[in-house]
């Protein structure tokens, strides 16, 4: 026996039963295992050892190169009704799902080891924490969440203690892409994964449970699961606002989450909580806290450098995993933004040569290190009561249309602005990049059921507090035809500035149809070599455009049917008559 708790023997005995490995390893969590896995994987190809004069403790793992991204179509929600899964999700009903995946799981791990991997998704001791238990036979994905989660025997103990947990089966079976699927069962709070290594698609604590089957979690006990950053941002005077911002997938959320103020706010801190998930309860006075169930960053690479963002930068330069990336004469990883090497070797390990016009880098290459490696990493990211959220952001990448920052006139009207966001598609996900498709929340791919049950969700929180966060929504990504309009990166303080002030009602704003804007100078641009007239553009609204916009939202919404929340149709309504108006 390896553990008191029942239910999880058995499972595990079952899943080598169905998988036949040569052996079982209960992963302890240990620098000592990290160190055993990473001995291993050198020793097997899976990992290159990288410069460790300069980048020490770093490795290099080449993926298949089928299996560079999340795959979405491959991507199912197995629900009962098809109705809960919604028609944002694919799915599949649960026993035809599990039959194929009992197929294709057969035997799957013969001549491989199994590892179990106990993880608890937030600070170990926090009521707002949950816990899972990982099945993989991939070396590669241990060492991953021994990074990304809190794992092993801390985790064990409280799962024996809390008796519930998700279950999480992994293979990567042959990386056949016809034989790739990421399936999730959320009445059954489980995950069974296979055919992919990806960190999307194989890191099951991560999307799939943190997401898929957490926001399924939050529906039915009152919370919220998002895929949001939390930044703590500390003025001058000492006072510390926390944010939660979210955005689609490679949209700069691990950027602004690490922020480096600009030189005009001598006196401002930043430190970062999370970069990619929160998870969102209410209190009994109506705040929201905010806590991040991940341990690490499973982050972009290309772009980084230690102008765009010096604590990113610092942040990769040791201790870190790096997927997909090229590498220099001198043996140091490689990407495209990166200001110093000689490239040599592309990320599939071809030669490769500085005026080619292939990429080096793949450009969903990848890093993952623990937080703890972040300069500005916040000791609130183990807190278990989490931090007050004051101001929640969305924002999507649109070269046109949408302002710098507007404010949501209420919650309602934020859930509405949540509800509409759109994005020009990334290299995150397999499938055409540069594409505007409706990202609600930037939880399209992630959300584990229906998003009309989501957005009424998100809706009745109106009716529960007083107390809630002010909603925004910004667009770092707005463009001319010379280029981007907004310098973004560490500038992007002045607009949380912005938001801060409004937050703590020191401001007055100019109110237009889609929301609230800055009047005139209140955003900051000392410093700035930006253009009045580009300043101007960036908050251009045109209502035209603004109503064939809501128009497509509407047809967007029209798919949900019935089920769509009366609400958010009127929320829709009175911005469509507002523009009318003009
Ligand atoms: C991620 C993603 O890796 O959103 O965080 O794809
Ligand atoms: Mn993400």
């Amino acid at each position: 026996m390896n553990t008191t708790n029942k239910e999880l023997q058995n499972w595990v005995d079952q899943v080598a039963k169905l998988t036949n490995p040569t052996a079982v390893h209960w992963c302890d969590g240990s620098n000592q295992e990290y160190q055993n896995f990473i001995a291993q994987m050198l020793e097997s190809g899976d990992l290159l050892k990288l410069n460790h004069e300069t980048f020490p403790n770093c490795y290099l793992h080449r993926s298949d190169q089928t299996d560079v991204a999340r795959v979405e179509h491959l991507t199912f929600i197995c629900t009962s009704k098809q109705e809960d899964a919604g028609p944002n999700n694919n799915w599949m009903d649960p026993d035809e799902a599990h039959s194929k995946l009992d197929n294709l799981f057969k035997d799957c791990m013969s001549g491989r080891t199994m590892y179990v991997i106990p993880y608890c998704l937030g600070p170990i001791d926090s009521v707002y924490s949950r816990c899972g238990v990982e099945i993989t036979d991939s070396p590669y994905v241990v060492a991953n969440m021994f990074l990304m989660t809190r794992m092993g025997t801390k985790a064990l103990q409280r799962i024996e203690t809390e008796n519930k947990f998700v279950k999480g089966m992994h293979s990567i079976g042959d990386l056949n892409p016809e034989k790739r699927f990421i399936m999730h069962f959320p009445e059954e709070l489980t995950i069974r994964s296979i055919g992919s290594g990806y960190g999307g698609n194989a890191l099951l604590g991560k999307k799939c449970h943190a997401l898929r089957i957490a926001s399924w979690q939050a529906l039915k006990e009152k919370w919220l699961a998002e895929h949001m950053l939390i930044v703590e941002i500390e003025n001058p005077e000492g006072d510390k606002f926390y944010i939660a911002a979210a955005f689609p997938s490679a949209c700069g959320k691990t950027n602004l989450a690490m922020l480096i103020p600009p030189d005009t706010y001598p006196g401002w801190k930043v430190r970062t909580i999370g970069d990619d998930i929160a998870w969102l309860h209410m209190d009994n006075s109506g705040r929201f806290w905010a806590i991040n169930p991940e341990a690490g960053y499973f982050g972009v690479v290309p772009g980084t450098n230690q102008d765009t963002n010096q604590n990113a930068y610092e942040t990769l330069k040791r201790d870190a995993i790096y997927t997909n990336v090229g590498i220099t004469d001198n043996n140091e990883p490689w990407w495209e933004g990166k200001l110093e090497g000689n490239p040599t070797k592309d990320w599939k390990g071809d030669d490769y040569s500085s005026d080619s016009n292939q990429d080096c880098a793949h450009p969903n290459s990848r890093f993952t290190v623990s937080a703890k490696n972040n300069p500005g990493y916040s000791e609130l990211a183990d807190s278990p009561s989490g931090v007050p959220i004051c101001a929640i952001i969305f924002g999507g990448r649109r070269s046109e249309l949408a302002p710098l920052v507007y404010e949501a006139k209420d919650w309602n009207h934020g859930v509405l602005v949540g509800a509409s966001v759109g994005s020009e598609t990334t290299a995150a996900a397999a499938g055409d990049v540069g594409i505007v498709r409706r990202d609600p929340m930037a939880m399209k791919p992630f959300c584990g059921y229906n998003f009309a049950d989501y957005w009424r969700h998100w809706l009745s929180f109106s009716e529960q507090s007083q107390n809630l966060p002010k909603i925004f929504h910004v667009n770092w990504f707005r463009k001319n035809d010379q280029g981007f309009l907004w310098p973004g990166f560490g500038e992007n303080l002045r607009v949380l500035d912005w938001i801060i002030q409004r937050c703590q009602n020191k401001i007055d704003a100019k109110e237009t149809p889609i929301g609230y804007v800055p009047i005139k100078g209140d955003i900051d641009t000392s410093g700035l070599d930006i253009a009045d007239e580009n300043l101007d553009a960036l908050f251009t609204i045109d209502p035209d455009q603004w109503l064939a916009e809501m128009n497509e939202i509407k047809e967007y919404f029209n798919e949900f049917g019935e089920r769509l929340p009366k609400q958010l149709l009127n929320e829709h309504a009175k911005v469509v008559d507002a523009l009318s108006k003009k």
